[in-house]
């Protein structure tokens, strides 16, 4: 059975989910505590220590590049699940990037905000301490002074995607691709903390959203 190694809150570690809940396969979730990568560090031969990661029976598979989908491109191929068609190889390509950096650079600040109630208190010190080296000292603190503004920032950032799915009913096409689970793993990491609705003007992305919750490929056969 396909284990998945993660954190739920996790944006990347969503979107793995949701494409093998899309699957309706049987699969493990194996949680790990955010400050402790030593399962992955060892299920990957000391070759990463990101999440998400997948076990397969003797496959580990794991990403390669801050904008490889290795293990997107995995589950697609085992499960045969139509999300990479070659049509729209290059259009996905960019996209991801778009959703990856710039929706998520908006939308894991805004879940961040509310660290203290999702981080467990024996992992805050190390969360913090991680997110200041990253980001640098304060930097929690000054996205909350500044969470209008990021608020903001994320409604204009999603309003192409709300421009795509005013034609379509999924960002590219009839059903979801890849980057309909890419975009829907941003969006549940800013929802994560419960303090947080869609932006009211998003009409599309909140109907798009509610399919992308449950959508089941035998819905699109
Ligand atoms: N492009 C990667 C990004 C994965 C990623 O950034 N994961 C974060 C957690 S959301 C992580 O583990 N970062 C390394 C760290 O926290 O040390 C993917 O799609 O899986």
């Amino acid at each position: 059975m396909i284990e998945l190694i993660q954190f739920p809150w996790s944006p990347f570690c969503i979107v793995q989910r949701r494409i093998l809940e899309y699957a309706a396969v049987p699969f493990k979730i194996t949680n790990i505590p955010n400050q402790d990568r030593s399962l992955v560090w060892k299920l990957t031969r000391q070759r990463y220590y990101g999440v998400p990661i997948l076990r397969d029976g003797r496959n580990v598979i794991f990403e390669v590049s801050d904008d490889s989908q290795v293990i997107a491109k995995y589950l697609d191929e085992e499960l045969d699940l139509g999300l990479f068609p070659e049509r729209w190889c290059d259009v996905q390509s960019i996209l991801w990037r778009n959703i990856e950096n710039e929706i998520e650079g908006a939308t894991f600040r805004l879940n961040d905000i509310y660290w203290k109630e999702i981080i467990p208190a024996n992992e805050r010190l190390q969360f913090l301490r991680f997110k200041e080296r990253k980001f640098g000292r304060g930097c929690l603190d000054q996205w909350r002074r500044g969470q209008k503004a990021l608020l903001k920032q994320l409604e204009e950032k999603l309003l192409p995607y709300e421009m795509m799915l005013t034609h379509l009913p999924f960002i590219l096409e009839e059903c979801p691709r890849f980057v309909d689970f890419d975009l829907f793993g941003m969006i549940e990491n800013f929802l994560y903390s419960g303090h947080y609705q869609l932006p009211k003007s998003h009409r599309e992305i909140r109907r798009w959203h509610a399919c992308m919750k449950t959508a089941k490929r035998s819905d699109f056969a």
